[in-house]
């Protein structure tokens, strides 16, 4: 793998996809846990009103936090590793690992930021893992605006419209999909199938563990831990 080009690609466009990075063998594994957990009609943890506003459906699990070891293999694998010493350099922390469940015919999620642009050093990185293939037929590929994470804010607008220069990803079972947070980045409403993403976070040592708690959505700031709009956007 040319890791210095790797770094440059994520430099100019804010993320790198990484398809067949890990082995099919390493996520059924992590997929059968997934449903197992989620069963097949899981209640929505989101307030309404975040559900209603954010046009976001998804249903995040912190598998961790439970003592569900099985996700740790994945935030252990020395390439993985290596591919964050070099987006990130050698001085960074995991902050979690986050499963992202969309049931069948949900909306997906709304354009976004995962923290405010303002500081553009202070950042999450995100590391997604798909234990199946996103497509046309499933829904839910990710539109991302490549090197909108040096574009500042996302502008205000219609929540879901396509944005100029949007480039639409397909990951497959496997794939590697590095995100930095104020890429502008989007997903598309799920059709018949399920659809998880799973999300080791990090970021650069130094970094607040919570700079996640503020989303940027074209039409809010939400806050989490306090579940608030704690800003109103408009054109
Ligand atoms: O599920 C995905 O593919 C993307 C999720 C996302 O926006 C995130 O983890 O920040
Ligand atoms: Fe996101």
């Amino acid at each position: 793998m040319d890791y210095s080009a790797l770094k440059k690609q994520f430099d100019r466009d804010g993320y790198i996809v990484l398809d067949s990075f890990f082995e099919a063998a390493q996520v059924v594994h992590l997929d059968g846990l997934i449903r197992r957990h989620y069963g097949t009609d899981p209640e929505l943890q989101h307030s309404s009103e975040f559900l209603t506003r954010s046009q976001t459906d998804v249903i995040p699990w912190f598998p961790q936090q439970q003592g569900v070891r099985d996700f740790d293999v994945i935030q252990d694998n020395p390439r993985l590793n290596l591919i964050t010493d070099t987006i990130l350099g050698d001085d960074w922390y995991g902050q979690y690992c986050m499963v992202m469940f969309s049931r069948p015919g949900s909306q997906g999620q709304a354009w976004h930021q995962d923290c405010p642009p303002e500081h553009p050093q202070r950042f999450n990185l995100n590391r997604l893992v798909y234990t199946r293939d996103v497509d046309e037929e499933t829904g839910g590929q990710v539109v991302v605006v490549p090197g909108s994470h040096r574009m500042g804010l996302l502008p205000p607008g219609d929540p879901s419209a396509d944005l100029n220069g949007q480039v639409l990803l397909r990951p497959r079972q496997g794939t590697l999909i590095c995100l930095h947070g104020h890429t502008w980045h989007r997903v598309l409403p799920i059709k018949a199938t399920v659809r998880a993403s799973i999300n080791y976070r990090s970021a650069v040592a130094g970094t607040p563990e919570g700079v996640t708690d503020v989303c940027v959505y074209r039409n809010m700031r939400y806050r989490f831990s306090t579940a608030s709009v704690i800003e109103e956007r408009t054109v």
